[in-house]
């Protein structure tokens, strides 16, 4: 069975409103990463690192799925192999546009994380510092986020998915975080078609064999239209 493998990063919500990173008006313009997303930023300062987070859940609390996102559900619902979502992004748009095959690689804002114990529960809308972690009782809640210097999630998952893509495609990510920036060469060495759709070219351009330029409301439902065209042997009874 064919597989797809699709790494998106903050450029895919950009169109529903969410700020990506690195941009001039970015996130990272306007708090220092240092700070917001350490956890040595986080033992300096949980009360703001908490009302960073808090704000931003709120925001993705109140913002849409858009096409693209969209577009990837319908690739996962009538593609007839098998499409898995590894997203760097802490919104839920991809479930709320659809997807069931998502793993969160950076963590989620829905999701608390007890830091004593590891244990892992459905967030409030707004945390506080020192938050009780329900299973053991520590004051020890924290943003389930991966912050720079942790471990991204589902990596063993994410490695084995790679070797396996027929079709790697990176959705909205400027290719400056490893270890996602380095699925490309990792997914290519294994055989994979490589494809970009990006605004522009990332950091880790030159290392897919296609790229589609534009936002990715328009590149991205364009591809999945490709993807689902004639060419490409649906499920039966979805047509
Ligand atoms: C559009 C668009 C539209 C806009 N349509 N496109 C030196 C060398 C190599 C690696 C390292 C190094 N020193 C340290 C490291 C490792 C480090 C790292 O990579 N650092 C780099 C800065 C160099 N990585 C880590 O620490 C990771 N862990 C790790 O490596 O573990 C292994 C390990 C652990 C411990 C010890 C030893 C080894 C963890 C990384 C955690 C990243 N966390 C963040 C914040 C948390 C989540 C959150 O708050 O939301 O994750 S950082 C931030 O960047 C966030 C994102 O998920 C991540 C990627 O950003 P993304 O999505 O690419 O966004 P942008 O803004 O950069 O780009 C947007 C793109 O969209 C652009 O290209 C636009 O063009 C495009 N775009 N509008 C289409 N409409």
């Amino acid at each position: 069975m064919s597989k797809i493998v699709i790494l998106t990063g903050a450029g895919i919500s950009a169109e529903s409103g969410i700020e990506t990173f690195r941009a001039e008006d970015g996130l990272w313009a306007q708090h220092r990463v240092e700070d917001v997303a350490t956890p040595e930023g986080f033992a300096r300062n949980p009360e703001l690192v908490v009302s960073f987070y808090n704000a931003r859940r709120k925001q993705a609390a109140e913002v849409s799925p858009n096409a693209a996102h969209k577009a990837l559900a319908r690739l996962e619902q009538l593609y007839a192999g098998q499409v898995i979502v590894v997203t760097q992004n802490v919104d839920d748009l991809h479930e709320k546009g659809g997807s069931q095959n998502v793993m969160h690689m950076h963590g989620a804002l829905k999701s608390a994380l007890c830091a004593a114990c590891d244990h892992r529960w459905p967030a409030p809308m707004v945390m506080a510092p020192g938050d009780i972690c329900p299973k053991c009782s520590a004051p020890a809640a924290r943003p389930d986020i991966v912050w720079f210097g942790e471990m991204p999630y589902e990596m063993d998952a994410i490695f084995d998915h790679l070797a396996e893509a027929d079709i790697f495609a990176a959705i909205g990510t400027s290719g400056n975080v490893y270890p996602a920036a380095g699925f490309v060469a990792e997914a290519r060495s294994n055989g994979a078609h490589t494809i970009e759709l990006n605004l522009e070219r990332s950091a880790v351009g030159n290392q897919f064999a296609e790229h589609r330029t534009g936002p990715a409301t328009r590149t991205v439902t364009d591809w999945v239209d490709e993807l689902l065209g004639a060419k490409t042997p649906t499920r039966p009874g979805f047509r």
